[in-house]
């Protein structure tokens, strides 16, 4: 049964489709948690001064659940009141699943008149259906909240329908509800607090088994197989068990061999960093076939993975310098190099750990850190 908004209520719809790369950027990192947290912070921060009306008018327009809740959540975040009118009839229609407790979040956090009747004649409907289970609690929690933020009493004139919707409804306590949204109303308010401090990124430096890791994710020097090796890679595989090799797999099936300054991504397996990104750096032969430019690229794409995942630390192993040949020293140089530039271009990242194996490696990076003018902290 269609409900009584879907006619009436028109919402703009576009047919436009989203390019990988702003899948990427604006979707994944956002649909399935939102990221108030301080982990995620970093890679919100880069996005955040580029979110505006445009862009979260024209997510909430695809056809999509996903978009949709990344776009909610930025109108939530930067507070675009425009967007309430399309937010409103999007959760009264409620024709896309999921959406809906975001969009009682942007609503919440505009607290305007407009969006607070919105909910009401959500309620006013959606409480009378007892067989869709959708946001009914999320609406609930956002008109309570509001209700104590604004001194009110909305919420009250509810309460007796609610108590009637939720009776065949095990676990549907409107406490838990009113907690929720409570809670990351309150981590988006804070949001704009933790945006504006200024953006360091520690690099830091560590002789020691990168394995061994507490970081978001452990950089591998693979080879174009994906299928483990020697050196780090065996390590790494090692440590992490099977899981890392069957995705590596799945991806050598998807898209063939990895090539020479490329880099993807697996789980972490077993490991503490909960994500691996695959590189595979240059043979060295001598340095005149595109050797440096390969493996700055492979720093480059390795960085670009963790920003665009939302990772916020990562470990690097000086890519190539082993079984591939690479002079060590010139390695260190690309690797910290190509390091400070991303990280000066792209703030968010909390730290980026170099980590040598050796006394010889480890005082290598010490000097080219120092070279660079970078002041890395050595790190247990
Ligand atoms: N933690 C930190 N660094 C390490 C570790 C570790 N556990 N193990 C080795 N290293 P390599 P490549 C250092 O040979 O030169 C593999 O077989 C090591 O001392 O691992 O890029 C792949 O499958 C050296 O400085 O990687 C490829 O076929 C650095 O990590 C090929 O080797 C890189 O050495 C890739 O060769």
């Amino acid at each position: 049964m269609t409900n009584p908004f879907h006619d009436r209520l028109v919402v703009p719809q576009i047919d436009d489709n989203l390019t990988q790369e702003e899948i990427a950027r604006w979707v994944k990192p956002f649909y399935m948690s939102r990221p108030s947290d301080a982990k995620s912070i970093g890679g919100l921060r880069i996005l955040y001064s580029d979110i505006d009306e445009g862009l979260a008018h024209r997510l909430l327009s695809l056809q999509n659940w996903r978009p949709r809740v990344a776009g909610a959540y930025f109108a939530a975040i930067k507070n675009l009141v425009g967007l309430q009118d399309q937010i409103g009839k999007l959760l009264l229609r409620s024709d896309l699943v999921y959406a809906g407790a975001t969009y009682c979040l942007a609503l919440a956090s505009f607290n305007t008149p407009a969006s607070r009747q919105t909910l009401r004649d959500y309620l006013d409907y959606y409480l009378t259906t007892p067989d869709n289970w959708y946001d009914q609690g999320e609406a609930m929690g956002a008109l309570t909240y509001l209700d104590g933020l604004n001194g009110t009493q909305d919420a009250a004139d509810y309460l007796e329908r609610w108590q009637a919707f939720v009776a065949n409804k095990p676990g549907w306590n409107l406490g838990d509800f009113v907690a929720d949204v409570t809670q990351t109303m309150n981590d988006i308010n804070s949001l704009g607090d933790k945006l504006s401090r200024p953006p360091v990124t520690q690099l830091s430096l560590l002789q020691g088994d990168i394995t061994r890791q507490t970081v978001d994710a452990l950089v591998n020097a693979a080879n174009p197989t994906l299928s483990g090796g020697g050196g780090v890679d065996a390590a790494i595989h090692r440590a992490g068990g099977s899981k890392i090799l069957m995705e590596c797999q799945q991806i050598l099936n998807e898209r063939g061999p990895l090539e020479p300054g490329q880099a993807v991504s697996t789980t972490g397996g077993k490991l503490k960093a909960r994500r691996v990104i695959h590189t595979v750096g240059p043979v060295w032969q001598g340095g005149q076939q595109g050797e440096p430019e390969l493996l700055a690229s492979c720093y480059q794409k390795s960085l670009w993975t963790a920003y665009s995942e939302g990772l916020s630390s990562l470990a690097f192993p000086c890519i190539s310098a082993g079984a591939y040949g690479y002079p060590a020293k010139l390695a260190a140089e690309v690797a910290v190099r190509n390091v400070r530039t991303f990280v000066r271009e792209h703030p968010g990242l909390d730290e980026v750990r170099f980590v040598v194996f050796g006394d010889r490696h480890y005082q290598l990076y010490q000097q080219v850190l120092q070279d660079q003018g970078e002041n890395a902290l050595p790190c247990e």
